[in-house]
């Protein structure tokens, strides 16, 4: 063979070479990863160590370059959003990383987006997120209980899963999501039930399915309204207002409801017992509060799937209340936060907790 046909011939295959890699990546779905820090970006001295280290030190790119296998998925980059334990999350760092995921989502060229997150408020993350932002494209955010450095880490599995769900077209419409231990929960629903085991997660009303080597299993949809058919947009929200949580058992007193009224709280989370349950002794200073224009929101520290009850045993029209259905207490403040970026009035405020 003359050296210019093996020119030419080698010419041919590096151009075939070259053309279908690059079919076979535009096949691939485009997947970003926002990284906020979190236990999955953690660090412990030793192997041993599974629940001793420091959240949020290893950077995005060094979390995607630990799992080679992202790359038979999806094509995937990385964006470092925040380095921090999720504990320290503000309304702030809700309302940037929300302008940027809905960012993200505008763009032709995402298909997917993955939020790396600690496990100690993600269910607030993705519960704001899914009220906010105005996508039908996956948005998944994911944690893990144990550090990467730790013996059976569960952090790696888990990003491998969320990037495959962020990246799969089955995905799309189901609101923000919540991948851990295999699981797919809806970021509405989900919270942290466990607070040392990698099973943490619980959904009192179910996961939406499972991902289980790089397929999705699903089970259910959402019923609540979310994402594109929400009325909060996060390209209109600039500030959230205060909103706080007074947590309530017996020998409750009046001292933090009034603290937090001071404080410039436009609503109260009143993190009752049983049915959000009031002490008589507190019914006087929420009448006071009320009265100033604080919103009161019943909501109940039980709750393994049931819901708060409108004037069952509380009179809440006779007393201009709201409940927050079926809402813990870290999830009705996300809720109230957003809803009274929009209004103040308690009969839509409840419609809104009754929706959403
Ligand atoms: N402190 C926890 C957090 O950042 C660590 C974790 O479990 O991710 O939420």
């Amino acid at each position: 063979m003359s050296h210019k046909t093996v020119k030419q011939w080698a010419l041919f295959v590096f151009s075939a070479v070259l053309i279908s890699s690059a079919a076979i990546a535009q096949t691939k779905p485009n997947v970003v990863i926002l990284a906020t820090g979190g236990t999955i970006a953690g660090a412990g001295a030793d192997v041993t160590n599974s629940a001793t280290y420091q959240a949020a030190k290893v950077p995005v790119d060094k979390l995607i370059a630990g799992i080679p296998q992202l790359g038979s998925v999806a094509n995937v980059r990385g964006e470092q959003v925040f380095q921090i334990a999720s504990e320290s999350f503000t309304n702030a760092n809700l309302l940037t990383l929300g302008k940027r995921v809905a960012a993200l989502a505008r763009q032709d060229d995402v298909d997917g987006i993955v939020i790396t997150h600690g496990t100690d408020t993600t269910e607030e993350t993705a519960y704001f997120l899914n009220l906010v932002v105005h996508t039908d494209k996956p948005i998944v955010v994911v944690a893990s209980m144990r550090p990467g450095t730790a013996m059976s880490a569960d952090g790696m599995l888990n990003l491998y899963s969320a990037v495959t769900v962020a990246g799969s077209k089955d995905a799309r419409g189901r609101g923000v999501m919540v991948v851990m231990n295999d699981e797919i929960d809806s970021g509405r629903d989900v919270t942290k039930a466990v607070n040392n085991k990698v099973e943490a997660f619980r959904s009192p009303w179910g996961p939406l399915g499972f991902v289980v080597e790089g397929k999705n299993y699903w089970f259910r949809r959402l019923d609540k309204r979310h994402t594109v058919n929400s009325e909060f947009d996060i390209e209109k929200i600039n500030a959230l207002p205060l909103v706080e949580i007074a947590y309530a058992g017996g020998n409750v007193d009046d001292v933090a409801y009034r603290a937090f009224a001071k404080a410039g709280a436009k609503a109260i989370i009143h993190a009752g017992p049983g049915n959000g349950s009031v002490s008589g002794a507190l019914v006087p200073v929420l009448q006071e509060l009320r009265g100033k224009g604080i919103q009161i929101i019943r909501s109940s520290h039980v709750n393994a799937g049931g819901f708060v009850l409108r004037n069952a045993e509380q009179p809440d029209d006779k007393y201009d209340w709201i409940v927050a259905h079926d809402l813990n207490p870290q999830k009705a403040r996300i809720l109230a936060t957003v809803a009274l970026t929009a209004t103040s009035d308690t009969k839509e405020l409840q419609r809104i907790f009754m929706e959403y």
